[in-house]
């Protein structure tokens, strides 16, 4: 009887080439009216004698054919999934599609670095407005009403006074944000003041929006040897050159009392000025890079200190300038046509941005 109900089966399991012939062998057999299900209910109508004898046979064809189904099963699952995965393939070495990137502007990488560097002098970044009023721009830094600084050719001037009855202006350098500084930290201070700046001139290499930074230092018993101590460090820093030569020349401005142009020494190495010795060797020549003073006494007391108590010394440069003479750049233009290509071939990774390890005391 175990031959008779349960061998043709077998067969037929064995042989069930799909999942869906698989299921249907199953409801033939193990289903609600299937063969095996029809005899293990005969059961029920046999007597206590015939169940003894017959019952362990009815019920080990159910679990032979049963098992038998789920051994199928497996093997037919794993077939299934041994195929698909010998179709689906993963070509790992496909070059990935390439996703457009930004990048950091030279002016921003520059005022990164200058932000590094002065850290490490203990120079903290201090921004202020770049719509200002003439107090703050000319007034407190000793730039009385007749200087031409003030003539209409060079400042932006708003139509409409502001509240104070204060002529409004775009700012035309950072030397605003010292004065608002000053007045509200007090003294001793040491910042920087980076920024966009405005002047009425374009050619070739003005631009009427640039950028500069100013850096301020107020303390007791600040000369000008703090000043070139300052100034050489950060352009040693800056240039990544120990072999930065200096020159002091007296000037004038407003602010300052004395005033000292910094040149820098260079060197000409196919036809262009590299930055490095003294001016004053055969070949070599002085390029004037920032202004910079003592800080007059009439600032200082603008910025509401004491300037028989507290002395200082500022400085002021071009972050273009300074970014052109570090990465090679010769047109000031270029820097503010936002030419995608100019700014793929001079622009800095965002992934690459300055540390402090690239700061003072570092230089090469
Ligand atoms: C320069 C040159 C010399 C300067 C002065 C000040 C302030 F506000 F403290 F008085 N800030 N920056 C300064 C001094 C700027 O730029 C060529």
């Amino acid at each position: 009887m175990i031959e008779e109900n349960t061998l043709p089966a077998l067969a037929e399991i064995e042989c069930a080439a799909t999942l869906e012939a698989l299921e249907g062998l199953r409801v033939r057999t193990l289903g609600k009216s299937g063969s095996i299900t029809t005899l293990v209910k005969t059961l029920g109508a046999m007597s206590d004698e015939e169940r003894r004898t017959k019952g362990p046979l009815i019920h080990a064809i159910r679990t032979t054919v049963a098992d038998a189904i789920t051994a199928r099963k497996a093997a037919l699952e794993q077939a299934a999934l041994a195929a698909q995965l010998s179709r689906d393939t993963l070509d790992l070495t496909l070059p990935a599609p390439e996703q457009p990137r930004g990048s950091i502007h030279p002016v921003s990488q520059v005022m990164d670095e200058l932000a590094e560097i002065f850290a490490d002098m203990g120079f903290a970044v201090a921004t202020g407005p770049e719509i200002e009023d003439d107090w703050h721009n000319f007034t407190a830094l000793n730039i009385p009403e007749s200087h031409p600084a003030r003539a209409m050719h060079d400042t932006f001037y708003f139509p409409d006074k502001d509240d104070e009855g204060r002529a409004m202006l775009l700012r035309t350098h950072t030397s605003p944000v010292q004065i608002r500084s000053m007045l509200q930290h007090g003294a001793p201070l040491r910042i920087i003041a980076p920024g966009r700046v405005y002047r009425s001139d374009s050619d070739a290499t003005h631009t009427p929006m640039f950028h500069q930074v100013e850096g301020l230092v107020i303390d007791k018993g600040i000369h000008l040897g703090h000043l070139k101590w300052t100034l050489e460090t950060f352009l040693k820093a800056f240039f990544e050159r120990e072999d930065i030569v200096l020159r002091l020349r007296p000037s004038y401005f407003p602010f300052t009392e004395p005033s000292v142009e910094v040149d820098v020494g260079f060197a000409l190495a196919g036809g262009k000025r590299v930055l490095g010795g003294s001016g004053d060797a055969p070949g070599h020549g002085w390029m004037e890079l920032l202004g910079s003073g003592m800080v007059n006494r009439k600032v200082i007391e603008a910025g509401g200190l004491d300037p028989d108590e507290w002395q200082g010394f500022a400085f002021g440069v071009g972050v273009d300038r300074l970014a052109m003479l570090k990465y090679g750049m010769d047109d000031l233009r270029a820097f503010f046509d936002g030419d995608v290509r100019w700014l793929a071939h001079y622009g800095f990774s965002p992934f690459d941005v300055p540390t402090l390890s690239a700061g003072v005391g570092t230089a090469a």
